[in-house]
């Protein structure tokens, strides 16, 4: 556990006080009654708050979007699954970046739906498979990995396969597409590499104080996926799911790009799914303290300072409305503070009611692995901050029920 972790506060009646803001009220007052009003309205002045004041803005459109497939076969997973291998590339300015794509799809359906998320340390790590190519981009060291001199390697292939379920999800007819995040942009607090560059204008070093951080720009690695993904005949619709700060990056993907059919955050957290006015584990101060780059300056001053936010997360949550919604957390991950993420998912329910979808339906926490599944889903999984089995037996189940329909 590191310092912040230590000093964080995990006693439920040390929550201060607080009053959320109304996710069916406008910032000037006016009640919110139905999907036009919600849609027109205030869903856009949301959106425009957490562009501007949270995760920053993405500042211009792309010159060019262009991918190349690299390498397919039809025999991966012994025979059960086709691969893909696709090489994106997103230009500006003159300057561009290419990140690649790994997909597996379930053979014997000629259109499966497909599950996307990042991986943090390489697509080499979330399978054994001996032809997924290595990554060339900067990499966390980690030493339980064996990840050294910031160099992903053959040594580290398949060292996250228990995070990824993908036989299961094969074996239920589901793909999944993944991509290592660094190559869209480095996780340190460093922004003269990865995406940003490519949108600068002479002279500047850094995104203005309301344009984008990392959590911005590896959301919008995931749209431009979904460009490549859509133009894929033999995949029908795409969830977008991701773990932790990856969950916080998928949940900004699925706000701001409507193509994504449903959205799974796995222990996402603080700036994630977790109500920020309760401080309870990891706060808007410390995570603007830990990782300066992840959201946009603009979002500096709410630290310390959460009753002056005009907004909280159950509103991000609600801009994935009418779209299925899965929120888990782990009994052990207090950091992420699982009761804030379930209660987010209950604040932004009344935005599913108003499209007639069944939204968390109750304020009382379920107990633990023992999930509830409507449209809006969540569960508590014993074990610690992680992806598990258990998690993508349950994201499964409900994908087969709320997303494949
Ligand atoms: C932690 C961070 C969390 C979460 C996590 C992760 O250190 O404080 O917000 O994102 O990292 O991504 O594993």
């Amino acid at each position: 556990m590191c310092h912040a972790q230590s000093q964080a506060n995990y006693d439920e009646t040390k929550v201060p006080k607080f009053t959320l803001p109304d996710v069916l009220t406008s910032f000037s007052g006016n009640p919110i009654t139905n999907q036009t009003e919600w849609e027109e309205n205030r869903r856009r002045e949301i959106l425009q708050f957490f562009e501007k004041q949270v995760y920053g803005k993405v500042p211009d459109r792309l010159d060019e979007f262009g991918f190349k497939l690299l390498e397919e076969s039809n025999d991966a997973y012994g025979g059960k699954a086709r691969r893909k291998q696709i090489a994106i590339t997103l230009k500006k300015n003159k300057k561009s970046i290419t990140y690649y794509m790994l997909i597996y799809l379930p053979k014997g359906n000629p259109t499966a739906p497909v599950f996307l998320g990042y991986n943090f340390y390489g697509n080499h790590t979330v399978t054994n498979d001996p032809k997924v190519q290595i990554t060339k981009a900067w990499v966390k060291n980690n030493d339980a990995l064996g990840i050294t001199d910031n160099k992903a390697s053959e040594s580290s292939r398949g060292v996250r396969t228990h995070r990824w379920a993908i036989e299961k999800m094969l074996d239920n007819g589901f793909g999944i597409a993944t991509i290592y995040y660094g190559e869209i942009d480095p996780d340190k607090d460093d922004f003269s590499d990865g995406i940003h560059p490519l949108f600068y204008r002479d002279g500047q070093s850094k995104p203005k104080t309301n344009e984008w951080g990392s959590i911005s720009a590896w959301a919008f690695g995931l749209s431009k996926a979904m460009n490549y993904l859509e133009s894929d005949v033999n995949i029908s619709k795409v969830f977008v799911f991701g773990h932790s700060r990856l969950g916080k990056a998928a949940l900004w993907a699925g706000a701001t790009d409507k193509r994504f059919a449903g959205v799974i955050s796995n222990n996402s957290g603080c700036g994630g799914a977790a109500l920020s006015r309760r401080k309870f584990g990891e706060t808007i101060e410390q995570i603007n303290t830990s990782f300066p780059h992840w959201f946009a300056d603009s979002f500096l001053k709410y630290n310390n300072n959460e009753r002056t936010l005009p907004v909280d997360q159950h509103q991000l949550l609600a801009l994935v409305a009418p779209r299925p919604l899965y929120v888990a957390s782990a009994l052990d991950d207090k950091w992420a503070d699982p009761r804030g993420e379930f209660l987010s998912t209950y604040y932004a329910s009344s935005v599913y009611g108003l499209y007639g979808k069944k939204g968390i339906g109750t304020k009382e926490m379920p107990k633990t692995n023992a999930p509830i599944q409507n449209t809006v889903a969540y569960h508590i999984r014993t074990g610690k901050h992680d992806v598990t089995d258990y998690d993508w037996e349950n994201y499964i189940k409900w994908a087969n029920t709320f997303v494949k329909k």
